[in-house]
């Protein structure tokens, strides 16, 4: 049985998710796009409405709304109103997620807690990516060496969604490279961790609101404690964090493009030119109505990918479909919004170039849609 229909509960929370995003998100979009500064204000607004831990078990201080498509609608709202300032949420949550996932108890009232403080939730940062393990994530060099009841942590990260601005971090490190996945291991890391370097702020295409930094590790001691899971696990623990948040990056993308698509449709409305709306023109009405469809599509598979997780049911799959599906549809539909505006559509006083900016990184981060590609086709290949 397919129902379409969504619950009170779902329907509130992307009611309240929307409202915030239109009053407080979209309004200052522009202008922190430009200063390439984080929106504090919004930040700090999104946190007291609950949006840095609605998705958190309630023992640790969250608003226990774990249901998978509640928390997709969610990123939906938020990306439509700026995907930086979503961006900032999101990779907290990612970091959040591999402590719902693996934290032992103490580690979850600790940490999880942090991250719902409504008054000034922890920011949160996950640190996979170096140099040269980006796509090939399993061959990433930052060392953890046991030294009794500490791992002393040495290497370097980039690309790292806020870093720049995170309280808690979660660091991936190898205690053994020669064993390849199985030697890397997950730590939880404290911003004022003596050795946790914070390095310099990337200069971004797009997401300009959402801080990305470097990090370096320089004989940075990590109590035993912190340890995410068993040593060697660390891998499979970023694995199933993927699954989960890989929907949550194809909803921001459907996002996105819901946003460029709104708006180049009301202008093809108004703009006339050879004496009628652009939209009666045939070839104006055509990219609309791909358009449309294609976001509709992308949610839907977006949809089914949060369900299956939320059932508890194998969606590695389908998490990557839709995250492929949905990035390259952000990618087209902003890019054709651009198309539909024209000579206006280029200009930065209109938003729809900032749209096709933040879509890019959609292809790009939590796997590039030739990774997506490339597990969809393993796992087809396993049957
Ligand atoms: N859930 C649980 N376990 C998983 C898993 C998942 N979704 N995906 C893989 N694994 C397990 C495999 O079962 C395998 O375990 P065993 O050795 O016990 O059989 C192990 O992890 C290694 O898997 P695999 O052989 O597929 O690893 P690869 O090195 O070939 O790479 C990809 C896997 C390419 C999928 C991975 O490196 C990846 O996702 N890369 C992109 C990284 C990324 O998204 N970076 C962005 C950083 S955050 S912005």
């Amino acid at each position: 049985m397919i129902g379409f229909e969504l619950t009170d509960e779902q329907r509130e929370m992307r009611e309240m998710a929307r409202r915030f995003a239109q009053k407080e998100i979209r309004p200052i979009a522009a202008e922190y796009d430009e200063r390439e500064e984080t929106p504090w204000d919004a930040v700090k607004k999104a946190a007291a409405a609950g949006f840095f831990s609605y998705y958190l078990p309630k023992r640790y201080g969250g608003g226990d709304v774990t249901d998978k498509l509640t928390q997709a609608l969610v990123h939906e709202e938020l990306a439509w109103g700026c995907a930086a300032a979503r961006s900032i949420i999101g990779a907290t949550a990612l970091a959040a997620i591999p402590i719902v996932l693996a934290g032992t108890d103490d580690q979850k009232f600790k940490f999880l807690s942090e991250f719902s403080y409504d008054a000034k939730p922890a920011i949160g940062a996950f640190a996979l990516t170096e140099p040269s393990a980006g796509s090939d994530a399993a061959s990433l060099a930052t060392e953890a060496w046991r030294d009794g009841r500490h791992y002393i942590l040495n290497g370097y990260k980039h690309f790292i969604s806020n870093a720049p601005i995170a309280d808690i971090f979660v660091i991936f490190a190898t205690v053994n490279i020669s064993r390849g996945h199985k030697g890397i291991t997950a730590f939880i890391v404290e911003k004022d961790t003596p050795g946790l370097i914070i390095g310099k702020k990337e200069k971004k295409r797009g997401l300009r609101a959402s801080p990305t930094g470097t990090l370096a590790f320089e004989d940075m001691a990590v109590p035993v404690e912190n340890r995410l899971g068993e040593e060697g696990e660390g891998f499979k623990i970023a694995m199933q964090t993927f699954d989960i948040t890989r929907t949550h990056i194809a909803a921001a993308a459907v996002g996105i493009a819901r946003a460029a698509y709104e708006y180049a449709l009301q202008y093809a409305q108004e703009r006339v030119q050879f004496g009628k709306p652009i939209i009666q023109h045939q070839a104006i009405a055509f990219m609309l109505a791909d358009m449309a469809t294609q976001i509709d599509a992308a949610r839907l598979l977006t949809w089914r990918a949060a369900q299956l997780a939320e059932q508890g049911r194998p969606c590695t799959q389908e998490a990557s479909m839709a995250k492929l599906f949905a990035a390259d549809t952000a990618m087209k539909v902003t890019t054709d919004a651009v198309q539909v505006l024209g000579g206006y559509g280029f200009m930065r006083d209109y938003p729809v170039e900032k749209w096709m900016r933040d879509a890019k990184i959609m292809q790009i981060y939590e796997g590039t849609a030739q990774i997506q590609r490339l597990i969809i086709a393993r796992q087809i290949a396993k049957g």
